[in-house]
């Protein structure tokens, strides 16, 4: 899952936790899964522009790719959610997701006319429905924003307590079946899921590519063993950075928390010479824990957390920055950083 990967796993509250349609991926499940260890990597810009764009938007709608939902909205979703922000949620999480709305060619799923939708649920919530929708013939999501009067329901299910869906590593999840028939080429699968948790409804797009005449399952999604933190409760802070250091490179570290967690993120910068590589290493007073990372090679040990570049961002030339982050545990506070080259 993480090709910069992280030594100490600490487990995720389920209770905390939320969920998304693993397959077909939506589109910041579907993002996050391709490019959540290499997020900064600029052949994504080419390889796959729409969730390029999507991450230069709000990382924090991948890291959060759990957490697409809205509350309070009473079965009243379409008058919650204007045409054209479906994707988003009608701009949910004081717009973190707005790039899901975003026209253009997201990578699709290819489906056949009969396919599962599957739900992941990692808190257990079960549900009072779930709606799955698919666009009307002749929709073609990669020039048209997405309205309600586009959806065509397909699929759905009433309430459903989580000890009646299928139990995974990291929740539960549920399949959803999808029969049409004579549909091809691109289109999109809206799905709402309206969780027995308060008043909490889940809202996703997911692109798929009618191309085949078989029935292809969706393929296994396998949960993620570390779930991602969860959206703060409380509005974040950014703690203080630190002092660049002096030397060949040099390390700006600054956070942001929430209960329990926080995001380190580091900006690492070449002296006024070039560099060949890096390692920076982050010591806390203690009792942080390393979850997951991107950009580096993030270990943990003890207090210190080590971060080395990784294949396309260790050579910088004189001046030059980079960065690289990941999410903690524990509280924040502010390490000591030090940067050592490779020149
Ligand atoms: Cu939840």
């Amino acid at each position: 899952m993480i090709a910069a990967l992280a030594i100490t796993v600490v487990p995720a509250g389920p209770a905390a936790a939320h969920g998304n349609v693993t397959g077909p991926a939506s589109r910041n499940y579907g993002c996050w899964e391709r490019w959540g260890s290499k997020f900064q990597d600029p052949t994504m810009a080419t390889l796959d522009p729409m969730c390029w764009q999507a991450w230069q938007a709000d990382p924090n709608a991948m890291w959060n790719w759990n957490g697409l939902f809205r509350e309070g909205v009473a079965g009243n979703h379409q008058g919650a959610i204007p045409d054209g922000q479906l994707c988003s949620a009608g701009h949910t999480q004081s717009g973190r997701y707005n790039a899901m709305d975003t026209v253009g060619d997201w990578q699709a799923t290819s489906v056949g006319n009969n396919f599962n939708v599957r739900v992941f649920d990692q808190a257990l919530h079960g549900a009072d429905y779930i709606r799955v929708y698919v666009t009307r013939a002749g929709f073609n999501p990669v020039n048209t924003a997405l309205k309600w009067s586009d959806l065509v329901l397909v699929s759905q299910i009433g309430n459903t307590p989580a000890a009646q869906w299928t139990t995974v590593s990291g929740g539960v999840q549920l399949d959803l079946p999808v029969a049409l028939s004579g549909r091809s080429g691109r289109a999109m699968v809206y799905t709402i899921w309206q969780a027995s948790h308060l008043d909490q409804s889940y809202y996703w797009c997911s692109d798929i590519n009618f191309g085949g005449t078989t029935t292809p399952t969706t393929p296994p999604t396998t949960p993620p063993t570390t779930p991602p933190t969860t959206p703060p409760t409380t509005p974040p802070t950014t703690t203080p950075t630190t002092p660049p250091a002096t030397g060949a490179c040099s390390a700006t570290y600054s956070a942001t928390s929430w209960q329990g967690g926080f995001q380190g993120n580091v900006t690492v910068q070449a002296g006024s010479a070039a560099i060949k590589g890096w390692t920076v290493r982050l010591t806390y007073p203690g009792g942080q824990t390393v979850q997951q990372g991107w950009n580096a090679t993030v270990t943990a040990s003890g207090s210190t957390v080590t971060a080395t570049n990784v294949s396309y961002n260790g050579a910088l030339a004189a001046g030059a920055t980079t960065s690289f982050g990941f999410i903690g545990g524990g509280a924040s506070t502010t390490p000591t950083a030090t940067c050592t080259a490779t020149v």
